[in-house]
């Protein structure tokens, strides 16, 4: 295993214990709107902000939570979105689905599946006529890869040659069907490479493999050639909403149970304890808790 450094290490464990907060939050019914946690993919989110750089943008699904947070480091902003809070400059709320917190690099979340992957394909392309620095990063999960603009973006961008990273969070899930129930499986590996778009592949838990893909990945992507990553991820929180969702959920989070959501490498904090040990890991644990913690 991989070791961390203490901004990584911090990183990690912030962004769980916010993701923590917002689903004791959702327990209590404190938002008018649904959010889509991502326990389990904070290794994704902290590599994706530690790869962006200064001119590089960020296009996010339904599932764009832990990216906001990890690249705003604030809870309390993207709360006063969940929250409908006013803004300042009659600006408009960004709720959940379509979050995009001001000045992360973050440009634009959809809730339409595959929407961003237009989009994104787009502003890669306006970059490229304008000659402007910096690569398009997009993220998607499984079940966004059956919209026809999965297939269209990596073909467009492709024939292009535009400065686009595709990541696919592959959580074997699309609101509660596995890939199996749904669809013959598909190999990206193969469709990349029969389309010449770069892939790589790794564990989403594993940050220091995140980092290196999604370095590798954008370096291709400045040099014109588009690129894919797709992340095993798990999820181990509901599609929407609070985790127990119901009376008898089998799935379970709880604050009080500690930090871990789960207790083997599919959960990146779990990689984080045991790099760590459990004295070093409740040591720093407990200091980010005090200074995150949101009333
Ligand atoms: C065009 C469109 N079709 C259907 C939906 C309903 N929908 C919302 S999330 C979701 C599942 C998405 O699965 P995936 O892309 O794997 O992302 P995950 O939720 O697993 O992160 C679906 C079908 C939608 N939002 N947009």
């Amino acid at each position: 295993m991989n070791s961390f450094s203490e901004t990584e290490a911090i990183a990690l464990i912030r962004l769980r214990h916010s993701q923590h907060q917002l689903n004791e939050m959702l327990k209590a019914k404190r938002f008018k709107i649904p959010i889509h946690l991502a326990f389990g993919h904070e290794a994704a989110a902290v590599g994706m902000d530690l790869t962006m750089q200064p001119e590089d943008v960020l296009c996010l699904s339904h599932r764009n939570g832990a990216y906001n947070l990890a690249r705003s480091k604030s809870l309390k902003t993207v709360l006063t979105h969940y929250q409908l809070e006013e803004r300042p400059n009659g600006m408009a709320q960004m709720a959940s689905m379509n979050l995009a917190v001001d000045n992360t690099g973050i440009v634009y979340s959809s809730s339409i599946l595959g929407n961003n992957l237009a989009v994104a394909a787009g502003i890669a392309l306006n970059r490229k006529f304008l000659q402007r620095a910096g690569i398009v990063f997009v993220v998607m999960g499984d079940g966004a890869m059956e919209e026809g603009a999965f297939w269209e973006t990596l073909i467009f961008a492709r024939s292009h040659k535009l400065g686009l990273v595709v990541v696919v969070e592959n959580n074997n899930c699309s609101m509660s069907s596995t890939i199996e129930e749904r669809r013959y499986p598909i190999d990206l590996s193969l469709v990349c490479r029969g389309l010449s778009v770069i892939y790589q592949h790794t564990s989403g838990a594993a940050l220091y493999d995140v980092k290196v893909a999604l370095k590798a990945a954008r370096a291709m992507a400045s040099d014109g050639h588009p690129a894919l990553v797709e992340l095993e991820i798990t999820t181990f929180n509901q599609h929407a909403g609070p985790t127990p969702g119901w009376a008898d959920d089998p799935m379970r989070i709880v604050l009080e149970d500690g930090l871990l959501v789960g207790h083997d490498m599919k959960d990146p904090l779990f990689q984080l304890h045991e790099v760590l040990g459990a004295a070093e890991f409740n040591r720093l644990a407990e200091h980010i808790m005090k200074v995150n913690h949101v009333g």
